[in-house]
């Protein structure tokens, strides 16, 4: 590695420690078809926007056949495509063509229940005594009549996580939807078929997982209430037993038998980083796992700095690698998180008006020069806000329409999208599609879309930015600041988290910080044509990148 550029990691690094993730929900992204919902071929048809975007894999979220309760996340057959979204074959051109553009593709596997419509479920609800009852999670009615714990559903926590069946007389557990049976992971024969399903992808190419609730397949056999303290938190609460982590285990032996370091993302959805940190076990669980804390975390330095220390802290001795989420299909877009929480805090409506598109952009910087592996979720590229979704168009059990909202690709009548007499997309889209689509944005580089482009183009020139070592650095108040790297070519990365313009001190000399300039701007996230020496001013919720100057290392 030339000297100048050596900040970054000594030897070869797994693709997944150096990619940029794009998450696709497929509903929403583009569709091909025109019948309102996106599709396979909607997404093979802009592969090419995506290299251009530069980003290195995709996440599919389901496409699987289903009844759509959960919209894929319940899942009735692991091994096929519904018709909806294509079939097989759209599957294989798909990734055929991502992998012939240096893409890799990484798909969505729900290991914690099936549909109701699973041909599993539908034997095992035939009887008390069919072949798969096993694989489910059933018990007998309390003298009472009450369900058999204290668990709460996914999305109506006035709901018991049980419903009784009727037909054989038990009840069976959900821990989402009614329509979502959990599988029984102690029975043998279900982690059997699961694996099976894990081959069925990997054998036709796929180059990983990204995990649904995988910390919930295992459970304490005694399924015991839930204590006070959790009353009303969904899932989250319970379910981080030991055994669990043996299943990662052998998930993980499973991916290592394929060449071409095939891997796995955990949605471990354990609200602090250190319980999360377990599931990645002794680098022999899951490769990666989603850091929840970082994605809730309000637009505010002090916490962002706390939220880096306590990654570092929990990930770090583990030699384990982090992710870094703004947004994905099940919480609101982080424009409108961020929007909704001043607003909340006393913003006047002119204020967030004002800094709605300033927090994005430097949002996005944060999130592509963190040290770890930045997930997108698509639209944030253009900034998109969650859409007003009227009550009669609410299809959502769980109330998550809003940042599914379809994905504007132009500035016609649709934005890419069906019209007329009884079609259109499937939720409304969201606002400002007339200047928040993909053409009008690509046509623009004062966008965010190439804003984003720019911040990728730069991380996967610096090294630095990739591999190199994060060290917090002094700020004023409410500005985050840290350097990436050590050596030549390491940079230094600030943020301003407030409304008002700030005057910084420069990266300095053995991460002593200096005042004023320090040394060249790469990128800025408020002005397109940023370059030249660091004057150590930042604009109101402005983010810039600067490279440190050698002499000052
Ligand atoms: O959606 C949530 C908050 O609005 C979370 O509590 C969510 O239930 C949790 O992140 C688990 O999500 C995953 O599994 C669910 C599915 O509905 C989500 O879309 C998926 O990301 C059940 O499969």
């Amino acid at each position: 590695m030339a000297p100048d550029v050596d900040a970054g990691a000594a030897d070869p690094v797994p693709w997944w420690q150096e990619a940029v993730f794009y998450q696709i929900y497929p509903r929403s992204f583009a569709d091909a078809s025109g019948d309102g919902v996106g599709d396979l071929e909607g997404i093979r048809t802009h592969l090419d926007d995506l290299v251009w975007l530069g980003v290195d894999a995709l996440w599919l979220s389901p496409f699987f056949p289903s009844p759509m309760a959960d919209f894929g996340y319940d899942v009735a057959d692991y091994c096929d495509v519904d018709p909806l979204f294509g079939s097989l074959a759209t599957f294989d051109a798909l990734v055929a063509e991502a992998h012939a553009r240096g893409l890799r593709v990484i798909i969505d596997w729900v290991p914690n229940h099936t549909s109701i419509e699973h041909p599993w479920f539908l034997d095992a609800a035939s009887s008390p005594t069919a072949e798969h009852r096993s694989w489910y999670v059933w018990r007998d009615p309390t003298p009472d009549g009450r369900p058999p714990n204290n668990w709460v559903a996914a999305f109506d926590l006035s709901a018991p996580a049980w419903t009784f069946h009727e037909p054989t007389g038990q009840w069976y557990l959900h821990l989402f939807e009614e329509a979502q049976p959990d599988l029984n992971w102690d029975e043998p024969a279900v982690e059997a078929a699961m694996h099976a399903t894990l081959r069925f992808w990997l054998d036709r190419g796929v180059d990983g997982f990204r995990a649904d609730v995988v910390h919930a397949i295992g459970k304490d056999p005694a399924l015991p209430d839930d204590p006070p303290e959790h009353a009303g938190i969904p899932h989250c609460a319970l379910n981080d037993v030991p055994v669990t982590h043996e299943r990662l285990r052998a998930i993980r032996r499973l991916l290592e038998e394929y060449p071409g370091e095939r891997m796995m993302v955990g949605e471990v959805y354990l609200l602090t980083t250190e319980a999360i940190s377990t599931y990645y076990g002794d680098g022999d669980e899951a490769h990666l796992a989603f850091n929840f804390p970082a994605l809730l975390a309000p637009w505010r330095a002090d916490r962002w700095r706390a939220c880096i220390e306590e990654t570092a802290r929990c990930l770090d001795p583990r030699g384990a690698w982090p992710t870094w989420v703004l947004s994905n299909h099940d919480n609101p877009r982080h424009r409108t998180r961020y929007d909704r929480s001043a607003a909340r805090a006393g913003e006047d409506p002119a204020t967030t008006a004002r800094r709605s598109e300033a927090r994005a952009r430097a949002a996005a910087v944060l999130l592509c020069t963190l040290r770890g592996t930045p997930f997108l979720y698509q639209g944030e590229e253009l900034g998109l806000a969650d859409a007003e979704v009227p009550a009669d168009r609410v299809v959502d059990p769980g109330g998550r329409d809003g940042c599914r909202a379809p994905l504007p690709w132009d500035a016609g009548e649709g934005h890419g999208w069906p019209t007329g007499d009884g079609v259109g997309p499937w939720l409304p889209l969201p606002p400002e599609c007339g200047t928040r689509n993909r053409a009008a944005q690509r046509d623009d580089p004062a966008s965010v879309l190439h804003l984003y482009r720019r911040l990728l183009g730069l991380r996967h020139a610096t090294p630095a930015l990739t591999h190199g070592a994060l060290t917090l650095l002094e700020a004023p108040e409410g500005v985050l600041a840290y350097r990436r790297g050590d050596g030549p070519g390491a940079c230094a990365v600030w943020i301003n988290m407030t409304g008002d313009p700030v005057e910084v001190a420069g990266p300095g000399a053995g991460g002593v910080a200096v005042p004023g300039a320090g040394g060249t701007v790469l990128l800025a996230s408020d002005d397109p044509d940023a370059g030249g020496p660091f004057t150590g001013r930042l604009g109101p919720d402005a983010a810039v990148v600067v490279q440190i100057q050698t002499s000052l290392q």
